[in-house]
């Protein structure tokens, strides 16, 4: 079962779906996600273990990549050396900028069963420089949620079905990359309202205040879309993140919506990290506050 966000090392991304549609029966995700250019969401980072795409991730700052603590699960001790984050690319394999990481900072309360707070600040090794395919998303503020006129867009490498990323779970340990798609997708979906979402999910596990929720017929994200960014955007196409992609049960399953992590409901950490990278830097040293 899929419900697992991290199974290996949260190999999982996947914005399944069918654009026009539902899932067939054999619960296969037919149709698709629409691919993109990085241009559209300049934001999308790919984050990478030993060369190979595992996580998605949103440009948040021209030194920060914000993505899911459960991404960090490695079953071995791999070190900070061991990621990078690609950004400005539309493949994860290759263009833009392959960036190494200065740090990693999962939060401190993430919780690998309840998939708690999951969410991590990365920082690079070099300051980004902008351009029309790179840019920083601004994100939701303390307690913006997303309204219901606000287009709501998940983007990544992910797995194109449910059924892809149940067989790459067979081989998770080669850590391939394979099954991933090559050039980035996006999904439009619909914010579920958190009281429905905890409905969908009564039997399986508690929706959180740092979570939210959204779905739509055929649409979803999946393995290897974790980590990755929940964007909204205003009719003037003003964009903000509102959540990172985190676990779900299976993917475009019409009974569970995607659960993200709600960068609201975390803004504050966010910011204190940020802010106390920002003071720290020039002293060396720094290791992260919780
Ligand atoms: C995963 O395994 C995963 N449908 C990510 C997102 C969703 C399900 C699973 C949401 O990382």
């Amino acid at each position: 079962m899929f419900y697992s966000l991290g199974f290996a090392f949260g190999l999982s991304l996947l914005l399944g779906a069918a654009s026009a549609g539902t899932p067939a029966t054999d619960g296969r995700i037919v149709g698709g996600m629409q691919v993109s250019t990085i241009g559209e969401f300049p934001y999308q980072a790919s984050v990478q273990l030993n060369g190979q795409h595992i996580c998605g991730g949103a440009v948040i700052g021209d030194h920060f990549v914000l993505t899911a603590a459960h991404c960090f699960e490695a079953l071995e001790p791999w070190s900070v050396l061991d990621y990078s984050v690609r950004v400005g690319s539309s493949e994860h394999a290759t263009g833009g900028h392959l960036l190494s990481l200065q740090q990693i900072i999962p939060h401190g309360g993430y919780n690998p069963q309840s998939h708690d707070n999951d969410l991590a600040l990365l920082i690079l090794n070099a300051r980004l420089n902008f351009t029309e395919q790179l840019q920083a998303v601004p994100l939701a503020s303390a307690q913006e949620r997303p309204t219901p006129g606000t287009r709501l867009l998940v983007s990544g490498w992910g797995f194109q079905s449910e059924e892809a990323a149940a067989e790459q779970q067979i081989d998770a340990g080669s850590g391939s990359g394979a099954g991933v798609a090559s050039i980035l997708r996006y999904v439009d979906v619909d914010h579920v309202d958190i009281g429905q979402c905890r409905l969908a999910y009564r039997r399986v596990l508690p929706i959180t205040q740092g979570m939210l929720c959204a779905a739509r017929a055929g649409h979803d994200s999946c393995q290897g879309d974790s980590g990755g960014p929940l964007v909204g955007f205003q009719e003037d196409g003003r964009a903000t993140l509102y959540g990172i992609v985190s676990w779900g049960l299976g993917c475009a399953n019409p009974d569970y919506p995607g659960v993200y992590t709600s960068v609201a409901a975390f803004r504050r950490w966010i910011d204190a990290q940020v802010g106390a990278w920002g003071w720290n830097a020039l002293l060396g040293g720094w290791s992260g506050v919780q």
